[in-house]
């Protein structure tokens, strides 16, 4: 019989998942079914925006975190997919900073191209994930939404891509169920027009505080103050911007902080990262981990240590994004295929530790994107996954680096160039400060394309 492989999630990971096996397909190779299961209606996970918060129309949890109005916050050609750059998709160069529904439509583009949306199952949650010993297969058990019915089917391999920034962390502080105003987590942030004029905190000092904070600041917020824990992300803000160290309580509309100073707002948004959950496997194959760039149990960060054919794509902390999923997409159909051969389980543990000695080494996010740029390449360097120039996108990450420091609000004006075309991106039409548009028409500068 053919072997059968379930793929958890259509989101960039999941979707590089398909496009991986697909690619072997047109080869000429023998590949195993694969079938996709994923609980929204369309693919893209995160990029698929949705206006829901809370629940959805099935009463399942809404799994997007993304907002209107969200820019990369990256340059693309650091995240270009190897084998299909911007510029096939978009027939032409394009600037380097797209906002989400650009983003989407070029996810899209690669996996529609491939012809792999035959193999995705939509509205379609998995709920349970069994392992036998007996049969050395997995029970999955998933729900039809639509038809309001639960069914089980046998796989051999199970790929885990069901992303780790949706689930909310939300620490409480005293007397914030006292607070006279908005209180939310980043994850049910949507539009920033809602907090125009108000004084609004953000918890966290990580991408969703300093990205929300400066949405606020752009839909005209009249105040942001940031609360930290470690330490203040320290770039030259605006004047209406303020940074404190932790809340000790809230009393009112105050928030008062552990310096001893204090500040009235209107709104608190808790960015304050997310949890890995895995709500449909059980413990002996659950990951348990924060969020970090080498998450233990998982070989090269993909591989379940205690059982080879359970695998997990996009785990990670990212700098690299999608053409790191799909560098561990190939590794993980290789492996499948039988075209990589595991070690052993103790040379698999060595190299774990290996990597995460180095991790817990890191000083500052240079050397950050350097230890993730030589996981990357020596990824790449076990598949047939068209290489790339990783050390020109490490230099590229560095770049951006600075160019934030130089200026928060300034930086998605920068252009970078394609490793794969080797074309600068165009300067943007519009300095991002005045883009108050984000859909892909006004970004484009065209009329006729349509997400
Ligand atoms: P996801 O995109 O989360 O996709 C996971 C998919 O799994 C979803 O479609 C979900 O519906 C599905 N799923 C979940 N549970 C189940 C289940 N039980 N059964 C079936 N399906 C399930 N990255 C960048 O490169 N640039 C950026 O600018 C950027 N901005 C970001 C902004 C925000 C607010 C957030 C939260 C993340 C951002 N990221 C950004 C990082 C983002 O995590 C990745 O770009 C990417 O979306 C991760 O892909 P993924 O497939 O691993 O996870
Ligand atoms: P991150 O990058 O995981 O950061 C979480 C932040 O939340 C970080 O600054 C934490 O502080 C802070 N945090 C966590 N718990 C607390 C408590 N209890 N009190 C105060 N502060 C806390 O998540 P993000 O949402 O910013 O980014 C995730 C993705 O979304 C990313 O890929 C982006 O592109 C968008 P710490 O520094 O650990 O002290």
């Amino acid at each position: 019989m053919k072997k059968r492989v379930a793929v958890i999630g259509a989101g960039p990971s999941g979707l590089a998942v398909l496009r991986a096996f697909e690619t072997a397909r047109r080869a000429g190779v023998d590949v195993p079914e694969v079938v996709c299961f994923e609980k929204q209606s369309n693919w893209g996970g995160l990029w698929n925006y949705t206006w829901r918060t809370g629940l959805d129309e099935f009463g399942e949890p809404v799994h997007g975190s993304m907002y209107r109005y969200l820019w990369s916050n990256g340059p693309k050609e650091c995240l270009e997919f190897a084998d299909y750059s911007f510029k096939e998709h978009f027939g032409r160069v394009i600037p380097s900073y797209p906002p989400r529904a650009v983003l989407h439509h070029y996810i899209a583009g690669r996996v529609e191209k491939s012809g792999v949306r035959a193999y995705i199952r939509f509205l379609t949650p998995v709920r349970n994930v069994v392992w036998s010993e007996v049969t050395q297969t997995f029970s999955v058990t998933v729900k039809d939404l639509q038809k309001d019915e639960h069914y089980t089917e046998e796989f051999d391999d199970v790929i885990v891509a069901n992303g780790h920034f949706s689930v909310p962390n939300m620490p409480s502080f005293p007397g914030i169920e006292g607070f006279l105003g908005r209180v939310m987590h980043a994850h049910d942030f949507r539009a920033a027009d809602e907090f125009a004029g108000k004084n609004v905190l953000l918890v966290g000092s990580s991408y969703s505080a300093e990205d929300i904070g400066t949405q606020c600041h752009k839909y005209g917020a009249a105040s942001v103050t940031f609360s930290y824990r470690t330490k203040p992300m320290g770039f030259d803000w605006p004047d209406t911007f303020e940074e404190k160290p932790l809340i000790a309580r809230f009393v009112g509309k105050t928030a008062y902080f552990i310096d001893g100073t204090s500040k009235t707002v209107d709104a608190v948004v808790l960015c304050t990262g997310y949890q890995h959950s895995f709500p449909f496997l059980p413990d002996d194959l659950r990951l348990k981990t924060n969020n970090r760039l080498y998450p233990l149990g998982l070989y090269k960060g993909i591989v379940w240590e205690q059982n080879p054919h359970l695998f997990y794509i996009g785990m990670q902390d990212q700098y690299y994004t999608f053409n790191m999923f799909d560098a561990q997409a190939w590794f993980a159909r290789d492996v499948i295929l039988g075209r990589i051969a595991l070690p052993d389980a103790a040379a698999r543990d060595a190299d774990i530790r290996d990597w995460r000695a180095r991790e817990e080494a890191l000083t500052n996010p240079f050397e950050a994107i350097d230890y993730q740029t030589d996981y990357v390449r020596d990824l790449l360097s076990a598949t047939d996954y068209p290489d790339f120039d990783v050390e020109r996108v490490a230099e590229l990450f560095k770049e951006w680096e600075h160019h934030k420091v130089e200026g928060i609000l300034t930086y998605r004006n920068k252009s970078y160039p394609s490793v794969l075309t080797g074309d600068m991106a165009p300067v943007h039409h519009t300095p991002w400060m005045d883009a108050l548009d984000d859909t892909l028409e006004a970004f484009l500068g065209v009329q006729d394309a349509a997400e």
